[in-house]
């Protein structure tokens, strides 16, 4: 049997210092869109993520929280790995630089170069940035702070283990001369090149001032530089020195995806440490553009990070995997606002593909009975139609083999678009009304499936549940989890006889106006107007326990509370469902606002509301802890 062919792909292994946000989403979600397009082509596909937990930024952030710092981290490495489950993520593995068959390769590797003489010993004295974990030369600082991040940088003088990069230059300069692919996008090259001409230093790999990080194998004074560590996920993760196999089955990996942020460790750093230990280069270092937010960077310190997590929940992750990957153009920056989101929502996904989709299935249903009928003869028209169909096959499979994923979308809208002007064009409706242009009507529904059908091989990878969820209305697919790729290529697979039935519309559009809502809403949040204290006194709080507590039935964000509010009962509906489990709450005495007007919540009376802090991410239900009891008055 023949071996099918491999393709290796990773994303950076991501900083746990905190939850990470959509611009660490783009990589992640690109990357998965690229290794399920592989393997809707038959590639045996390896995608790694991981995370990088080593290193100073990391050591110093658990320290302010008053953790270890791998109890910090198992926290957010969690929730990234939920993220990743949430964003239909489909990594084969995921690399936790703290774990002992990734620590166990660094110390073989750092032994072996140093054995040969690559590594050795000196002292250092410079600039490093520890956000960036990186270290500068005088030269490289701009107005004394960091080139990169522009952050203040602090003045190191220790002893330390060196690399010896610039041994390597030549070699990497002729590497990248002959091999155009190794960096992409075209425009990224230059700049790597041109630092190297600059001259490359040889690079400092240990530290001695702190000591979360791998231990120099031969002095344990010494830990190994973060990036040094991290780098080397890439070979631990298929095997390297443990699973001959494996690791000559993926190495040399096909594409690092990575932001154009990191690109000189990748183009640079790692290529020479390759160099060193005798491993072919990567086939492909990929810079992407970064997703800017209208005041620049996404940071936690300026407060303007997006949690993907919001936005999966409001709407849905098809869309938002769409949005993203649609947004930032080859190579490029983009920029992301939720009004943006929802406006490419409305226009691509609810105006031109849900409709497309629910327009066909309306019309099955109404001129043929839900059954699919078969074509006809062709006429021109549908020539161009089939032939707009091949056209885009074959130039969404050229963008994305070049990893030009928005390129590949609005290739692939080419067709969504086409096929509308189909349904105009030929005026079904008109159709309908004349029995002798029945063969006809079904010939031009039986084009719109096929259409429809390649459509929804093209998206797959980007939109992995839309062909399943489309199956309910037009079943075009046997088994919507396994498409192949090639079968978008071919036209007339799609057997009439397929049943047609009305289903729920794929992407409802969106109302801005809830947006704008909810926004001014949060600025007058932010700055309510002044209540006297015999207003607030109107307020009837009061100490209620919880004596029972369950789910809505079909109402995922909502629970019924039974509570004892002193001799009384009542009933109160909480949107808190996504943040408690019901047998949290039993037991504990709230807070609730006992004189609220009732009101029907899905067909339950709510008598009262409780209180609960939220920061738009987490929710906390305010209790208390005393033996205070039910029914006392809380002012
Ligand atoms: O650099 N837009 O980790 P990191 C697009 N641990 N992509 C973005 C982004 C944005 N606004 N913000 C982050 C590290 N990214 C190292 C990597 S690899 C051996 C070690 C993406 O958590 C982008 O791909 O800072 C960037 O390179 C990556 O997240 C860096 O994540």
């Amino acid at each position: 049997m023949e071996e099918k062919k491999t393709y290796y792909i990773t994303t950076p292994i991501y900083y746990p210092s905190d939850n990470l946000h959509i611009g660490h989403a783009y990589t992640t979600v690109a990357g998965d869109c690229i290794a399920r397009f592989k393997r809707m082509q038959g590639y045996d596909v390896f995608y790694l993520t991981g995370t990088d937990e080593h290193g100073q930024k990391i050591e110093r952030v658990a320290r302010e929280k008053g953790m270890q710092p791998i109890k910090y981290i198992d926290k957010i490495v969690r929730n990234i790995r939920e993220l990743w489950k949430k964003m239909l993520i489909t990594n084969d593995d995921f690399i936790r630089t703290t774990e002992k068959r990734h620590e166990e390769v660094v110390k073989k590797i750092f032994q072996k170069v140093y054995d040969q003489g690559d590594i050795y010993i000196s002292e250092y004295e410079g600039w490093y940035c520890t956000p960036c974990e990186t270290f500068f030369t005088e030269r490289q600082l701009v107005d004394g702070n960091c080139p990169d991040c522009r952050r203040k940088v602090e003045m190191l003088k220790e002893e330390s283990y060196f690399f010896n990069m610039s041994k390597y230059a030549r070699r990497l300069l002729e590497h990248i001369d002959q091999n155009p692919q190794f960096i992409q996008p075209d425009s990224r090259r230059n700049e790597v090149v041109n630092f190297i001409k600059s001259g490359l230093e040889d690079l400092c790999v240990s530290r001695t001032t702190f000591r979360w990080g791998v231990p120099v194998p031969f002095n344990d004074k010494h830990v190994v530089y973060v990036w040094f560590d991290a780098l080397i996920n890439y070979l631990s993760a298929i095997g390297y020195g443990s699973d001959d196999v494996k690791f000559n089955k993926y190495w040399p990996a096909d594409v690092h995806l990575i932001g154009k942020d990191i690109l000189r460790f990748h183009a640079i750093i790692w290529p020479t440490i390759l160099m060193a230990i005798g491993l072919p280069l990567p086939k492909q270092v990929f810079g992407h553009g970064w997703l800017l937010l209208e005041g620049g960077k996404m940071s936690k310190s300026k407060g303007n990070v997006v949690d993907p997590v919001v936005l999966i929940d409001k709407y849905g992750v098809d869309a938002v995997r769409y949005y993203l990957v649609k947004e930032l153009s080859f190579g490029q920056d983009g920029y992301y606002s939720e009004e943006m989101l929802i406006n490419r929502i409305n226009s691509d996904l609810a105006n031109d593909l849900g409709n497309l989709i629910s327009r066909t299935a309306g019309m099955i249903i109404r001129y043929f009975g839900g059954v699919l009928p078969g074509g006809g003869k062709r006429e021109q028209i549908d020539e161009d139609l089939i032939g707009t169909a091949e056209q885009v096959y074959q130039e969404a499979t050229e963008k994305l083999e070049k990893l030009d994923l928005s390129g590949y979308l609005t290739a692939t809208m080419k067709l969504v678009s086409r096929a509308n002007k189909y349904i105009d064009e030929n005026e079904p409706w008109l159709l309908a009304r004349d029995e002798n242009k029945k063969n006809r009507l079904a010939s031009v529904m039986y084009n719109l499936a096929e259409s429809i059908r390649i459509v929804l091989i093209l998206l797959t990878p980007v939109m992995p549940t839309l062909a399943e969820r489309s199956n309910k209305q037009i079943k075009l697919f046997a088994d919507p989890n396994r498409l192949k790729w090639s079968e978008a290529g071919q036209w007339g697979l799609c057997k009439p006889g397929i049943e047609v039935s009305k289903g729920e519309p794929l992407f409802p559009r969106i109302d801005i106006k809830n947006l704008e809502e909810e926004q001014t809403g949060e600025e007058k949040k932010n700055q309510k107007e002044q209540v006297s204290i015999e207003e607030f006194a109107r307020i009837d709080l009061r100490v209620a326990e919880v004596t029972g507590c369950e789910k809505m039935e079909g109402a995922d964000k909502l629970l019924i509370l039974r509570l004892k509010v002193g001799d009384e009962e009542r009933t109160v509906v909480s949107g808190i469902a996504r943040h408690y489990q019901p047998q949290e709450l039993i037991g504990k005495k709230v807070v609730l606002v006992a004189n609220l007007k009732p009101a029907k919540l899905k067909g339950v009376l709510s008598e009262g509301m409780i209180l609960a802090a939220s920061d738009g991410r987490g929710i906390e239900v305010l209790t208390i802890q005393s033996e205070i009891a039910p029914g006392s008055r809380v002012s």
